[in-house]
């Protein structure tokens, strides 16, 4: 840095937005929990006298992937977060989380605030997301999560057309009774060599132990999340029965419950997603936390529009991250997005470099797909 320059590194928050937008999904996309036609996504945007900042809200429109959903992230951001940031006077990203600590749960609230402050801090210092993560690559290997078809001769058909576009790795989603059929289809008709993996997203119990051993033939990368998100002793005596690597999702809400997870042998990967764990910078201690542990981690995905998209670019793009994650192109989930969209290249996405997210909103789509906004002052 140059001499005499200093770097902003708090935000003094005058007002933030709570924005309201409903995208179209390009494909309907059927999970174990159910079936999403669009997104209802809440963006978050911190506004101060030396700039802004984004978030995204990953919650869904219902409690399906976990107990959090937009309305009452919405609701405790409104009536509980961004009181206790405004009293704070000038906050950092680093700050955040210790100030929300006293609000119990709401991971996914609690992270887009955070993502904000810690958008607008860095446009602010002109360091990139990437940057400040300490990441060493500028393109991601990108993977692509296929949803539960009608019929195998059906996902053979997405399937070859994901990988026609590029993407490195496929995760099938699974559960009962939609689960060794189609992982066999899959391998007979793309091969050995295929990265193939399975997200379960919580549809099996320990019971079901000798149909989940049916798998270990295909050579998977991991199986995600086959039992309850509060089975975590489950998990580690299912880790014992199968051979394919297990790996967490819904389970893992903290560095801490990682660290316990490991230590039970409950997973032997880690799928890391910043809304879950509460921001990107718990998401970042995850990833010390299992590196350390020799537990290689990946970037999951929750269908963010391209400001959470290119957030887990630059997570993605950190050292620890050793396997491709579910960081795909905005075509994937959306015909147009709230910004450029990310494409593939060569299978990769390439990382954004410019200040903080280094993502820009397309201001004319976004008031197109708005369909409320709220402005809290303190
Ligand atoms: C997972 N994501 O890894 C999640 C599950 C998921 C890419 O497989 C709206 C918002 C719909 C978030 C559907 C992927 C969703 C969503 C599925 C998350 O378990
Ligand atoms: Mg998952």
């Amino acid at each position: 840095m140059a001499p005499g320059r200093v770097t902003v590194r708090s935000v003094k928050l005058t007002a933030v937005e709570l924005r309201r937008i409903n995208l179209p999904l390009v494909a309907p996309f059927r999970t174990s929990f159910g079936t999403e036609v669009t997104k209802d996504a809440l963006l978050v945007r911190a506004i101060s006298p030396d700039g802004e900042g984004w978030g995204e809200c990953v919650a869904m429109d219902a409690p399906l992937y976990s107990y959090e959903y937009v309305e009452t992230a919405q609701d405790v951001i409104r009536r509980f977060l961004l009181p206790r940031l405004f009293a704070a006077g000038e906050v950092s990203a680093g700050q955040v989380a210790h100030l929300l600590e006293p609000i119990k749960g709401h991971p996914m609230a609690k992270a887009a605030v955070e993502m904000a402050v810690l958008d607008a801090e860095l446009r602010q210092a002109g360091q990139s997301l990437a940057t400040f993560f300490g990441a060493t690559r500028d393109r991601v290997p990108s993977g692509v999560s296929v949803g539960i078809q009608d019929s195998v001769p059906q996902l053979l058909d997405v399937v070859a057309a994901f990988l026609d576009a590029g993407y490195v790795r496929i995760k099938l989603k699974i559960e009962p009774g939609w689960d060794v059929e189609p992982v066999q289809a899959v391998r007979e008709r793309f091969g050995d060599d295929l990265l193939l993996q399975v997200d379960a997203n919580t549809a099996y119990t320990l019971g079901d132990a000798r149909q989940l051993a049916k798998l270990d033939p295909f050579d998977l990368l991991l199986i995600e999340q086959p039992l309850a998100e509060d089975d975590v002793r489950g998990h580690a005596e299912l880790a014992r029965r199968i051979k394919t690597p297990v790996c967490l999702d819904e389970s893992v809400t903290s560095a801490r419950s990682a660290a316990d997870a490991i230590a039970l042998g409950a997973c032997q990967i880690i799928n890391v997603k910043p809304g879950r764990v509460g921001g990107y910078l718990e998401a970042r201690r995850i990833a010390a936390v299992a590196a350390a542990n020799g537990v290689p981690v990946w970037c999951g995905g929750m269908l963010e529009t391209g400001i959470g998209r290119g957030a887990n670019a630059a997570l993605a793009a950190c050292p620890e991250f050793t396997l491709p994650g579910d960081v795909s192109a905005s075509d994937r989930f959306y015909a147009r997005d709230i910004t450029p969209p990310f494409v593939l290249e060569d299978g990769h996405i390439r990382v954004p470099d410019g200040p903080g997210l280094g993502v820009d909103v397309l201001p004319d789509i976004l008031e197109e797909v708005t369909v409320a906004v709220e402005t809290i002052r303190p």
